[in-house]
């Protein structure tokens, strides 16, 4: 083949693997487990190529070495009747130790994946149609805090996940750290992942949950330990008032409006638990569960008509004035 012809094949013979990579694939694992997993999928699948080939080549080479039909077809060859006995018990024994050993590896993979540290840091996490609240719980109250839509963890450390529903069965799935657990109402699932390398890793509901399932994504972000220990005593601290007249006026309109009704800000008076907390939104990188990035502009498309961005969703489109909508977007940036 001419080497230019190559070289301009070389892309398409990669394209299958372009999307191997990247921050939501279990085939780019990041975590122990993933990797595990990972591991587990491939020792399957040249198992099953081996098997695969082997009987396909058996199948060509009888085809190729066809007899004609003898004079008494029904007619018994003692030898090769042994001969072909010994085969199929030989086969036979040797399907039974492939799908043994296929089992210890499957379950040699599991005591890995599920397997439990105490010492992990423990986050309970909570699905709601369509957003994720993310509950950071400490022996002592006052390192307790609730976020929303992003997860921040140490690499290097077990995190256990405690997952629960708030309404109907959603389910965590972070492929580039480990597999999926559902979180359903009235039960407590537990998983444990650990980030071996930094990164912000996507997730996504992974069982259908209503009209927005699509639109119920969020972020893992593993940081090393000292930024994680520095997000978190930031993280765990009240908003900020504002001090400014827009500022200002924004924090008022945000009770007068009804948010406050829906939305906890800690440090406010703000302190409604049906939609995510903002005591920090300004530091999130996504709006409305990973649906838009973060900016000014989109902040305040979804303010302004939240059933436009995500139809269906629980946030009613509240009537503002393009004024107060400006103060509302100026005092939720603040707050980061
Ligand atoms: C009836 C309850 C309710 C009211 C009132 C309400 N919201 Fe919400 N809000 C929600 C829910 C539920 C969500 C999550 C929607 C989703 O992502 O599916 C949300 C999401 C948001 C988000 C995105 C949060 C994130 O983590 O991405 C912002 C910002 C927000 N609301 C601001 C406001 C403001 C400002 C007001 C007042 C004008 C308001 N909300 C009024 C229920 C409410
Ligand atoms: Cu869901």
């Amino acid at each position: 083949m001419p080497v230019r012809m190559r070289t301009a094949l070389v892309p398409f013979a990669t394209l299958p693997l372009a999307a191997c990579a990247g921050r939501q694939s279990a085939l780019d694992p990041q975590g122990l487990q993933s990797n595990h997993i990972l591991q587990t999928l491939f020792i399957f699948l040249i198992v099953a190529a081996v098997v695969w080939t082997a009987v396909v080549v058996v199948l060509c080479v009888g085809l190729l070495r066809r007899k004609r039909s003898a004079d008494q077809p029904l007619a018994l060859h003692q030898g090769f009747e042994r001969t072909s006995g010994h085969v199929v018990f030989g086969l036979g024994l040797a399907t039974l130790i492939i799908v043994l050993g296929l089992s210890i590896v499957s379950y040699a993979g599991q005591r890995t994946v599920f397997a439990k540290d105490e010492h992990a840091l423990t986050l309970k996490i909570i699905g709601h149609q369509w957003w994720w609240e993310v509950r950071y719980e400490d022996d002592s109250p006052h390192q307790s805090f609730v976020t929303a839509n992003e997860i921040r963890i140490p690499t290097g450390q077990p995190v256990k996940v405690e997952l629960e529903s708030a309404d109907v069965i959603h389910s965590f799935w972070v492929p580039s750290l480990t597999g999926k657990m559902d979180l359903i109402t009235g039960q407590k699932n537990e998983l444990q992942f650990t980030a071996k390398n930094a990164g912000v890793y996507r997730g996504q509901c992974a069982e259908f949950c209503g009209l927005q399932h699509a639109h119920m994504a969020f972020a893992v972000f593993a940081l090393s330990p000292d930024e994680y220990g520095r997000w978190r005593d930031h993280e765990n601290q009240s908003a900020t008032s504002p001090t400014d007249p827009l500022g200002k006026q924004g924090e008022q309109l945000f009770r007068a409006r009804g948010c406050a009704l829906c939305h906890t800000i800690r440090g406010t008076l703000a302190g409604g638990q049906l939609g995510p907390d903002l005591t920090h939104i300004g530091s999130r990188t996504t709006v409305a569960a990973g649906t838009l990035p973060m900016s000014s502009a989109t902040l305040g498309a979804w303010i302004a008509d939240p059933q436009h961005i995500k139809p269906g969703n629980n946030m009613p489109r509240m009537p503002l004035q393009s004024g107060e909508l400006i103060a509302l977007i100026h005092y939720l940036e603040q707050l980061k």
